[in-house]
């Protein structure tokens, strides 16, 4: 069902700030910036072994990422697990009790499908189904 963990997600004020500790200190590589619009994001993917880290910087304060930073700092925002077939694995886990944040899945980075779990269904963690693109699964 899930296939491991896609990418993790973390809040920050700046991907520009931020990157030097990734690139510079970890020695890791940039993959790709990209904005997501319809989630008011700007995304950094950097590779970290079989696993993306993705810096998220809110596009504008009011923003879901921006009211999160303001309410508890920077920091871990979410676990995205990979998943074919996400419609399908909604309804598993909805069959399984799990409330959903995200009925129907909406669009993520690089054109993935996402849907998010709510955080009380999960001890807390903010965890993100991600059904990316053949494109974008054979990039990485
Ligand atoms: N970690 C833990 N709990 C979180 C959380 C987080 N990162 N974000 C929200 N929550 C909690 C809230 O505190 C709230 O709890 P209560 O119901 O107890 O008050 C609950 O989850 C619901 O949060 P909300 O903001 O009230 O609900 P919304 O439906 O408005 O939005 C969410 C939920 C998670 C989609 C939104 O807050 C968010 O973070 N959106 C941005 C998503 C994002 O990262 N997009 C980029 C994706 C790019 C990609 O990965 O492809």
């Amino acid at each position: 069902m899930i296939k491991g963990i896609d990418h993790i997600g973390i809040a920050v004020k700046s991907i520009e700030g931020s990157l030097p500790f990734y690139e510079k200190v970890l020695g890791l590589s940039l993959l790709k910036v990209e904005e997501v619009e319809e989630q008011g994001v700007k995304v950094a993917f950097i590779q970290c072994g079989n696993v993306k880290i993705e810096l998220l910087e809110p596009l504008f304060e009011d923003s879901a990422v921006g009211a999160f930073i303001k309410k508890r700092g920077e920091g871990l925002h979410h676990v995205a697990l990979g998943v074919r077939t996400i419609e399908e694995r909604i309804h598993e886990l909805k069959e399984k009790g799990v409330q959903m944040i995200d009925d129907v899945p909406r669009k993520g980075a690089g054109e993935a499908s996402i849907a998010f779990l709510h955080p009380k269904s999960a001890n807390g963690v903010l965890y993100e189904l991600c059904e990316k693109t053949l494109e974008e699964e054979k990039k990485h």
